[in-house]
């Protein structure tokens, strides 16, 4: 593999409904995308997975546009290349930056699988062919309106409901959304709102028998969330916390969760994503596919990492019409009436990009192409 050209876009996507978390509220996607090429004209597809701002992380999209523009893509552009799994390790001089990185590496993936022939799922080592979903439903205006929504959602076959929580939208919700819905498989994701001060509502939560809560105290924390492990029956799942498979190993050894939710952005892509699962899997911790709001790109590579073995819980991958009017992949990523999304058929993503519908929401183009050969370079 030697990718000659990279194309940066920044796309600008209105979502139907904003998506409202501990840390704020969206209401349109700046999403970076990357259209790779390889030197035999195979092209490849990413998404940068950064937030509007560094709240989810310290990533977000200006930070990886300059990162991405000014030293991740001339890093890769006219290196010879082993294969994808060559390219996280080529970026390595960049520290961090693992959703900017993610955003090259993910499309060399599907470079890859398109010249194996491939769909990204077979040639990644997926073993499912359909996936559960669930799906993460934000923090409303009212009440009322969350009840509503998860009406909808467990109608369209959605096989689990997350809720995001804070303090003052907490044990009340949780005991409401019980009591109207029964026994539904039910989880919270706090987004680092707490601390272990908060244990005891926590204690509190366990008579709900939530499968899990997400990612309760401090995003870069492993240590106290060991503690709290210990004191609630819940199982703790990490998010922000685990930036890689050494990551996963060190929070399962001290016991600071036991689920893990894997991101491709927040882990680099899908190399150090097959570690994490893997490392989980040997240590018989689930994992599952969370979601950063993505457009069809990105949904596409989810789906395809979320058929490697170890993803044995729904995950927040949903389909496109939870997001947009119109994805910028054709078809659109739908959903079964049993709350499963098939994978696709066709090499690589298996969804094509609709060029028309992004050219229509691009608001900033760069290509960092291989210096020609004119300029006795290479
Ligand atoms: O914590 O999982 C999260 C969205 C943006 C940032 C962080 C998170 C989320 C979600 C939404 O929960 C998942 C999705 O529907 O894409
Ligand atoms: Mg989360």
């Amino acid at each position: 593999m030697l990718i000659s050209e990279i194309e940066l876009r920044e796309i600008r996507l209105p979502l139907v409904h904003f998506f409202e978390t501990s840390f704020g509220r969206t209401t349109e996607r700046r999403i970076v995308l990357a259209r790779v090429i390889d030197k035999d004209g195979t092209e490849g597809w990413g998404e940068c997975t950064a937030g509007e701002g560094p709240f989810y992380s310290d990533e977000w999209t200006d930070a990886a546009w300059a990162t991405l523009k000014e030293f991740l893509a001339p890093m890769v552009v006219g290196n010879e290349l082993e294969g994808a799994a060559g390219v996280f390790p080529l970026m390595s001089p960049v520290r961090g930056h693992r959703m900017a990185k993610a955003t090259i590496e993910t499309a060399c993936w599907e470079i890859e699988a398109r010249q194996a022939g491939l769909p990204l799922w077979k040639h990644l080592g997926g073993t499912f062919d359909e996936i559960p979903c669930g799906v993460s439903i934000g923090i409303q205006d009212s009440p009322d309106e969350l009840l509503e929504k998860i009406a909808r959602e467990l109608a369209a076959g959605y096989q689990r409901i997350k809720i995001k929580i804070k303090p003052g939208w907490d044990w009340d919700i949780v005991a409401r959304v019980r009591k109207r819905f029964g026994d539904i498989r039910l989880m919270g994701d706090a987004n680092s709102a707490y601390t272990l001060a908060d244990a005891p509502l926590f204690q509190d939560l366990d008579q709900f028998n939530l499968m899990m809560l997400e990612q309760p105290l401090s995003h870069n924390d492993i240590f106290d969330h060991a503690e709290l492990q210990k004191q609630i029956k819940t199982p703790v799942c990490l998010d922000e916390s685990i930036h890689s498979s050494e990551d996963a190993r060190h929070a399962i050894e001290l016991g600071s969760c036991r689920i893990i939710n894997v991101k491709l952005g927040r882990v680099g892509g899908h190399a150090e994503a097959k570690r994490v699962e893997e490392v989980c899997r040997e240590n018989n911790i689930p994992v599952w596919c969370g979601g950063m709001l993505e457009s069809g790109v990105g949904r596409a590579h989810n789906i395809a990492m979320a058929t490697l073995a170890g993803f044995t819980l729904p995950g927040d991958v949903s389909a496109s019409s939870r997001y947009w009017a119109e994805d910028i992949i054709d078809p659109p990523v739908i959903v079964t009436a049993q709350g499963t999304i098939m994978a696709p058929e066709g090499p690589g993503l298996g969804f094509d990009v609709n060029m028309a519908r992004i050219d229509s929401l691009t608001v900033r183009k760069e290509t960092i192409a291989r210096k020609s050969s004119a300029s006795g370079l290479r």
